[in-house]
């Protein structure tokens, strides 16, 4: 057979295969199976004077009657986004995050899906967040759980507006063709426990209640700034992790494992002046600064950063963090590596001697 009529015969050929829905292996491998990873997210960083705005103007433009489920700006990764409709809301490949907004007087409907929920408390108090028929105070520094499948909602009875982040594993679920979703028949849902009772609980390291043994759904829920503040203070006696310095994971009491069940989360502290070396890693993190000024170098990009501002390292990506402030630099993370582990898919590496060239700054 001359060649010719061979082009013609493979061209009729695929023709054919993709009338019948199949496709040929030998000519797609090489795209999907990359040698490393190579994640649609991209490096990104959105400033919290761009941000707030638009957070304030959805103050005045939006109500949360049943069709304002919650009032939320999230964050769309510009190498995702795009890619819709599984890209709605990436803010990595795997994960969403948003800032909420709760005005004084406001209530937000009671609902439950099975995708897991976290908060960061960025600014206000007074606000309650409701869970499985427990008040959970929110205030400014705090971090908070919304396991799957646990109704909830939120009250606000403070005087100024309250602004928290959330992320959630909703591009995962999406991929995975697996969301559930379901409204409280009434707006909002009965209150069984006093408030705040996950923390009467467990306010004493190390006990644990009997009654939660089996108990594997996070039965902290929530985890306050002051301890977290103190715990974070006193590891300076340790020597800095070499690439995240000084941190602390927010996990489960019962299980050791992740709080936030797929969604693990630290909150960071970097000593002024302090440079970590440069590492990656195979899951992916959200951050967002909660007090300081610095600036992370991400596959040799400069992300200038300070208060207010959140950033994405996708999968695999070199990172290395600087605090160039005079104080220590308060950095809260949320990322998929309980997914990762519980996959067997992390793993890690040290860039060579430490440090990357920086090549540009972010703009
Ligand atoms: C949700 O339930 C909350 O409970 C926030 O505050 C953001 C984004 C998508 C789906 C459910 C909340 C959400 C969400």
């Amino acid at each position: 057979m001359d060649m010719q009529s061979l082009d013609e015969r493979f061209r009729v050929y695929y023709e054919r295969l993709k009338e019948k829905h199949l496709g040929p292996l030998w000519n797609s491998i090489g795209s999907i199976m990359t040698k490393e990873p190579k994640p649609k997210s991209i490096p990104y960083l959105w400033k919290w004077k761009d941000v707030a705005p638009f957070v304030k103007e959805a103050g005045e433009l939006v109500t949360l009657d049943r069709g304002g489920e919650r009032r939320v700006v999230f964050f769309r990764n510009p190498g995702v986004a795009d890619l819709e409709p599984w890209g709605w809301g990436a803010a990595t490949d795997t994960l969403y995050a948003g800032i909420q907004l709760l005005l004084p007087g406001e209530k937000a409907p009671s609902h439950r899906h099975n995708q897991s929920a976290i908060r960061f408390i960025i600014q206000g108090s007074g606000a309650f967040t409701i869970v499985e028929g427990e008040r959970i105070a929110m205030e400014a520094g705090d971090f908070l759980i919304t396991p799957a499948g646990l109704w909830h909602d939120h009250v606000h009875e403070g005087d100024e507006p309250m602004i928290w982040l959330d992320c959630l594993d909703i591009p995962l679920l999406y991929k995975l063709g697996v969301m559930f979703f379901e409204n409280f028949p009434e707006f909002n849902q009965p209150v069984t426990f006093p408030d705040n009772y996950a923390l009467l609980r467990y306010s004493a390291p190390g006990l644990r209640p009997i009654q939660d043994r089996n108990n594997l759904v996070a039965p902290q829920t929530v985890f306050k700034w002051s301890f977290t503040k103190q715990a974070l203070e006193r590891l300076g006696q340790l020597e800095p992790d070499p690439y995240d310095a000084y941190a602390m994971e927010y996990i489960n009491p019962v299980t050791g494992e992740a709080a936030g069940q797929t969604i693990g989360a630290m909150m960071q502290m970097l000593p002024p002046g302090h440079h970590t070396r440069a590492h990656r890693h195979v899951h992916s993190a959200i951050y967002h600064v909660f007090e300081g000024s610095g600036y992370t170098v991400i596959e040799g990009v400069r992300f200038a950063w300070e208060k207010g501002d959140t950033f994405v390292i996708p999968n695999w990506a070199w990172h290395e963090h600087v605090n160039t402030g005079s104080r220590s630099a308060y950095l809260f993370s949320t990322n998929d590596r309980p997914v990762m582990e519980r996959l067997r898919l992390e793993r890690w590496e040290e860039y060579p001697n430490g440090h990357q060239v920086v090549t540009a700054e972010f703009q």
